[in-house]
């Protein structure tokens, strides 16, 4: 802890103890850590008649404040904190003790979770970034409701326009994905297209490929060599990765690497050759925060050459997984210029298995 000028020479340390429970990490019925504080205190000046130290544990924003106990210079134990990211505060208070500090701050700690900040918290905190113009379009991206969050935080906006997938044009629904079998020598046409789907009540332009999303599971031979043409009927330039397939390097799919990006329009050929068995996936590499997360990716399955190579089965499933963030008004947008949240995707709260909310093995 860290003494105020009233604080003068005292000094605090609070170890976090771990409140033993049977699960891993404690926490409270409503999802907020469980810690039991012990407090070691130093050099606290001897207090004015009638006036006693007392230990609290707040937010941030100082908007739940937790009454620890009564403390003096030694270790005290005090009542729990229940807080996920807390300042801790020594007060000297005269009188009764409230539910708040009334008196002088002499020393003032935070927990190690509440370091992670951007360092204008404090800006954001007391308030001072402005709230963004009506205008800026983005919506904010949805929280959960136990969470308090600082509001100038949830004001902030990306530094790039809002975009989501055109919706004109004739759209189709998407049709669910159909594994497709190659042969060594084999053609597989795909087309990276716009589709409309209806996931958790929204009704969504998403992306797939041949009308179907995801795109199709892939099901091959080890040592099999096929030819894969990308036409792209998207709004935005694509290619495909072969994600984990030992390939040439030319048809690896990286644009700007690999190759040239493929235009709205256009098409690439790739040679595709599978020399080791196992799962894959393949997906674009440009723009990932919005082509993958919005459906262009499919699952690969390499079957071994020898026949033996695993177990017996009576039967197979692919799954892959996704998730969507989708908000009150519907998806929360995707930057226009460049990723907003993470460069190849966003955390998601509606999750997807083989693209469909629900999904089970029956
Ligand atoms: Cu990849």
């Amino acid at each position: 802890m860290t003494a105020t000028e009233r604080g003068g020479a005292a000094s605090g340390v609070v170890a976090l103890e771990y409140i033993p429970g049977p699960f891993t990490v404690p926490i409270t019925v409503d999802g907020h850590y469980r810690y039991a504080p012990g407090i070691t205190l130093r050099g606290l000046p001897r207090p004015p008649t009638g006036t006693r130290f007392v230990a609290w544990a707040a937010t941030p924003n100082l908007d739940v404040i937790q009454r620890l106990g009564v403390v003096t210079n030694g270790v005290n134990e005090v009542g729990e904190i229940a807080l996920d990211r807390f300042l801790v505060l020594i007060s000297a208070e005269a009188g009764l003790v409230s539910t708040e500090p009334r008196g002088p701050v002499l020393l003032r700690g935070e927990s190690p979770s509440n370091r992670m900040r951007p360092p204008d918290l404090y800006q954001l905190s007391l308030g001072a970034v402005m709230p963004p113009a009506e205008s800026s379009g983005w919506h904010g991206v949805p929280m959960t409701p136990n969470i308090p969050m600082l509001p100038s935080e949830m004001a902030l906006t990306p530094a790039t326009a809002p975009w989501l997938p055109r919706t004109d044009g004739a759209i189709g629904e998407a049709r669910p994905p159909k594994p497709r079998t190659l042969r060594d020598g084999d053609t597989l046409e795909l087309v990276a297209e716009p589709v409309h789907r209806t996931i958790a009540g929204h009704h969504l332009v998403m992306y797939g490929f041949n009308g179907a999303q995801p795109g199709p599971l892939i099901v091959t031979t080890q040592g099999a060599r096929v030819t894969v043409r990308l036409t792209n009927h998207l709004e935005q330039p694509t290619s495909i990765h072969w994600h984990g397939v030992r390939l040439d390097n030319r048809f690896d799919g990286v644009p700007g690497i690999t190759q040239p990006a493929v235009a709205p329009g256009g098409t690439f050929i790739y040679t595709v050759q599978f020399p080791d068995a196992g799962i894959y996936w393949y997906h674009p590499h440009l723009r990932e925060d919005i082509q993958q997360d919005l459906g262009l990716y499919g699952n690969i399955l390499v079957r071994a050459a020898g026949a033996d190579r695993y177990g017996p089965v009576n039967r197979e499933e692919t799954l892959i997984l996704d998730d969507l963030l989708i908000g009150d008004d519907g998806p929360v947008a995707y930057g226009r210029d460049t990723p907003t949240h993470a460069l190849m995707g966003r955390f998601g709260n509606v999750m997807l298995v083989n693209g469909a909310p629900r999904w089970s093995a029956r």
